[in-house]
């Protein structure tokens, strides 16, 4: 008897041992600038939630929405060094790392977001996607962020000239501080958590951004005129630790960018819906919207071409990008 019991104990502890070993559970660690409920932090969520169902509970995702792990640049090296797994950032705090990310957040390069998508889901997409790797990032996806556009406290821009002297802050990229020149104002690279105070201390004037940023960011509070010049269509990048994801199985990374890949139908979904939601909002409280001449805003770029578009590389790529019908 004695000897069953203790065989019995013993078989009690291996099945409770093994149990736990399949109920270990990795926790990914993804950061967002943006608050809870925004359309990447809850792509990046539902990313999180296809991973745990179909690993079994393995893996599960933590979202640090808000910048609670800092803006974006930090975040950028937490993510390249391992200190965290995943990060949801823009693709223009990357042009000065990866040379091929320079492509999508060129001015006036995309005829619109439905050209976008064909390119950044074909062969130019998985180009810019390789690039990545090499600064120790695996792109699991490219998530929707409309276009970008001016918006200040001091007057409704009409036209390129209105622009003259304006002080803008910009998203940190040399391409959007020489756009921002050649559009004869100034600008001011700085983190996305610094804009409101800027603007309502009037260190800038204003900023340029999408109407869901410009929404829940509340700069609409402190720049009343936005002005629709749709300067570039600049994607986000989900990206993960490149060991990290090197550490999974072929199966699971199989899994990962499945899971990825069903989570950018969610969030373009949610993404057409915040535009429509964030655009009625600030007009409701009392943002002014115009449609500046555009072609003035689109002739003055090419300066920001011949400073920024001399690599062979990039040459072709943007020819590449141009075909893309
Ligand atoms: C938003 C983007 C953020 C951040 C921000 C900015 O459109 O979603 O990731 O890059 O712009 O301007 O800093």
């Amino acid at each position: 008897m004695k000897i069953l019991a203790k065989l019995a104990a013993g078989l009690l502890v291996a099945a409770s041992f093994m149990a736990g070993a399949a109920n270990a559970q990795t926790v990914l660690r993804s950061s967002d600038t943006h608050p809870d409920g925004y359309p990447t932090v809850e792509a990046v969520k539902y990313f999180g939630e296809l991973v745990k169902e179909r690993t079994g509970g393995r893996y599960a995702v933590e979202v640090y929405h808000s910048a609670q792990l800092g803006e974006e640049k930090d975040t950028i090296e937490q993510v390249r060094s391992g200190v965290i797994e995943l990060n949801r950032v823009s693709m223009a705090p990357f042009n000065g790392t990866v040379k091929e990310s320079i492509v999508p957040a060129l001015p006036y390069l995309f005829r619109s977001e439905d050209h976008m998508h064909k390119v950044m889901d074909g062969a130019i997409g998985d180009q810019i996607k390789k690039a990545f790797e090499g600064a120790g990032l695996v792109v699991l996806a490219y998530y929707d962020a409309g276009s970008r556009s001016f918006y200040n406290k001091q007057k409704p821009i009409t036209s390129v000239a209105d622009m003259k002297g304006l002080k803008f802050r910009v998203i940190q990229s040399d391409i959007f501080v020489d756009m921002v020149a050649a559009l004869g104002a100034n600008a001011t690279p700085m983190p996305y958590g610094e804009v409101y105070s800027a603007i309502e201390t009037g260190v800038i004037d204003g900023a340029e951004n999408n109407f869901p940023s410009y929404d829940t960011a509340k700069h609409f509070e402190v720049a009343k005129n936005y002005s629709l010049d749709e300067h570039t269509i600049l994607p986000e990048v989900f990206v993960m630790n490149k060991a990290a994801f090197d550490k999974l199985t072929p199966e699971d990374q199989e899994l990962f960018r499945q899971a990825a890949k069903d989570s950018v139908a969610k969030q373009r979904e949610l993404w057409t819906a915040k535009v429509n939601e964030s655009r009625a909002k600030v007009e409701a409280a009392g943002a002014k919207i115009t449609t500046p001449e555009k072609q003035g805003f689109i002739d003055a770029m090419k300066p920001v071409y011949e400073k920024h578009v001399t690599d062979p590389v990039l040459k072709k790529m943007v020819e590449d990008v141009r075909a893309v019908q």
